[in-house]
């Protein structure tokens, strides 16, 4: 683990609430609302263990990968000039995992831990960072020691590989880590009936428009080497998908050099 703190997953996540006065804390709630091609989010969170949820309340998809800027005097405007500039990996900012694109309408969660600094959430669905979808937020004072426990099904991610799942009937909380060398995301997708991966693509491809043919259910945008996120999933039966849409130097997506698994969830 990053910190070597071990952790087990606070009954607050699962939905229960703790009730012991000397329980951990549980993580606090950054909202993230996308609307018209921007976030709207507090200014200022505390330091520690939070659920990032986006809520997409826009016609189209989004979603909200999360950064920290590693290089103080930088903004999310230099953020934002770097990517129309090409750079998708600007080296001021490292990439924190932050929530999956999401239909209209959806909304899903994940946790991590964050540190006092500057931080941006970031759409990077199609050209929306281009289009200036991102926000920044500071987070202010110190990680509580052992703030809280977590735990969940490994899934261990590396170059070309996503382990194979069990996934567990109602909510389930994933515990992702990045082994590299590169940045990988996480889309939990669950398909339509009859419905494919390649279909999935190609809706995209064709700009999305019209019923998709599958939905996000959770997961995680791009996330560092070396890293870790939980991603909170509500399964229900179904067929699923789960990939990494991130490109390599010559514009293959990662889910098509291996980073894919496909599998059910029975009724
Ligand atoms: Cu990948």
């Amino acid at each position: 683990m990053r910190r070597g703190v071990r952790r087990l997953l606070a009954a607050a996540l699962a939905g229960s609430l703790l009730t012991a006065c000397d329980g951990p804390p549980p993580p606090k709630l950054l909202r993230l609302e996308a609307r018209e091609l921007r976030f709207k989010l507090p200014a200022e969170v505390p330091a520690g263990p939070v659920r990032v949820r986006l809520v997409n309340r826009d016609p189209v998809w989004h979603e909200a990968s999360l950064l920290r800027f590693t290089d103080t005097t930088r903004t999310l405007d230099d953020y934002i000039a770097a990517t129309r500039a090409g750079n998708e990996y600007p080296a001021f900012a490292e990439d924190l995992g932050g929530v999956s694109f999401l239909a209209p309408g959806d909304s899903a969660e994940v946790l991590v831990e964050l540190q006092a600094g500057r931080y941006a959430v970031i759409c990077w669905h199609r050209d929306h960072v281009m289009q200036g979808m991102g926000a920044s937020f500071t987070v202010t004072g110190e990680v509580p020691p052992d703030a809280f426990h977590a735990g969940g099904a490994e899934v261990r991610l590396a170059d070309g590989e996503i382990p194979a799942l069990a996934p567990v009937r109602g909510r389930q909380v994933l515990h992702v880590t990045n082994a590299g060398p590169a940045e990988h995301e996480l889309a939990i997708l669950r398909l339509e009936p009859g419905k494919t991966y390649a279909d999935f693509m190609a809706w995209r491809a064709a700009g999305e428009t019209g019923t998709p043919p599958a939905y996000t259910v959770a997961g995680m945008a791009a996330l560092a080497p070396g890293r870790e996120i939980w991603v909170i999933v509500p399964w229900v039966p179904g067929r699923y998908v789960m990939v990494c849409l991130l490109e390599d130097g010559e514009g293959h997506f990662h889910a098509d050099l291996g980073e894919r698994q496909e599998f059910e969830v029975a009724p």
